[in-house]
């Protein structure tokens, strides 16, 4: 068993910090500087932002996090088939890893589970859970952006080959060159008869789709607004926050849910001695949540090397968790 609390020496763990508050002004600036203005959606994730992104998935309308759940549950022993005997499992974003776990329940002589995350702390914490959950699997926590290259740690036995789990389409965040460009690196980074398995929010009917990005509860507006108060808060820009608001929609030529903020007057926003001119009605971009169709994101995992295995999606379609396999 290894605790990264309890036995540090066995722990490998590769440290980086979380986004800088420099990185936050330039990405801000720069952001706001640009026409059209856009801000970059990993901002959103600070303590706040975190804790209103799981309420988010808690909420009635937004049905991706129930539906991944369910095709998990009721699938992760065929997926477990699937990765095979004396995988490495890899897992991006890994958050609290409770996805995770039907998956660890189902796979074969795993020799290692290695979560990623970009948070530290929530990183080591619940990989000491995992840890203590299953302490037949060798725990290997990486700290990192996985949007930027990192090597992998070595497991003390050799697996049969690497596999990276990336559950909650998050990849629909990334634009979609450059989640090509992911797929392509995890592609390198799994090296020979490595595996994917990774989850893809379904296009669907657009009414479902905006509900789910403009809920009831007003809980995703306030986690697209906290963007604001977080610069208010570590920038110390000048805005006022309520004289914005969230504003969503699914662009259906795109197969997006396209995110914005939008003034409801004209005002400025003071920061770092800039003077940053927002017109009444003018939208800053915050986030692209990109929706699929099973061919569709096939194709483009293949052009990349990964070709699809299986694919397992809920009754009606709305999510689908795909297998896919370098050869
Ligand atoms: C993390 N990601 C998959 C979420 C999504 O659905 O695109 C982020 C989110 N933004 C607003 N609501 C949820």
């Amino acid at each position: 068993m290894i605790l990264p609390n309890s036995s540090p020496k066995q722990t490998q763990q590769h440290t980086m910090p979380q986004h800088t508050r420099d990185h936050f002004l330039d990405d801000t600036l720069t952001g706001l500087l640009r026409s059209p203005k856009h801000l970059p959606c990993k901002y959103f994730y600070d303590q706040r932002g975190s804790q209103l992104f799981d309420a988010i998935c808690q909420t009635d309308d937004y049905y991706l996090t129930r539906t991944e759940t369910q095709v998990m549950q009721q699938y992760a022993a065929e997926m477990g088939n699937c990765l095979g005997e004396r995988v490495m499992l890899v897992e991006f974003g890994s958050g609290s890893s409770i996805k995770t776990r039907d998956l660890l329940d189902h796979l074969h002589d795993p020799v290692a589970y290695v979560p990623v995350d970009i948070s530290h702390a929530h990183l080591m914490e619940s990989a000491t859970d995992i840890a203590i959950d299953y302490p037949e699997i060798e725990i290997l926590p990486v700290c990192a952006d996985f949007t930027q290259p990192f090597s992998l740690p070595t497991a003390k036995r050799k697996p049969s080959h690497n596999a990276v789990y990336f559950p909650g389409s998050t990849i629909g965040n990334f634009q979609v060159d450059a989640a090509q460009r992911l797929l392509g690196s995890i592609g390198k980074m799994c090296g020979r008869q490595g595996g994917l398995l990774i989850g893809i929010d379904l296009q669907k009917d657009r009414d479902v789709l905006e509900r789910a990005y403009n809920d009831d509860e007003g809980v995703t507006a306030e986690f697209n607004l906290n963007l604001l108060h977080r610069m208010r808060r570590e920038l110390d820009a000048a805005i006022d926050v309520s004289a914005f608001e969230h504003h969503a929609f699914y662009n259906d030529r795109q197969g997006r849910i396209e995110i914005y903020l939008r003034s409801r007057v004209d005002q400025t926003i003071r920061l770092d001695g800039h003077q940053l001119p927002v017109r009444a009605g003018e939208l800053i971009h915050t986030e692209y949540s990109h929706k699929y169709t099973v061919d569709g994101f096939a194709e483009l995992a293949g052009e990349v090397g990964w070709t699809l295995r299986e694919v397992w999606t809920d009754p009606d379609s709305y999510f689908a968790v795909m297998h896919f396999v370098i050869l």
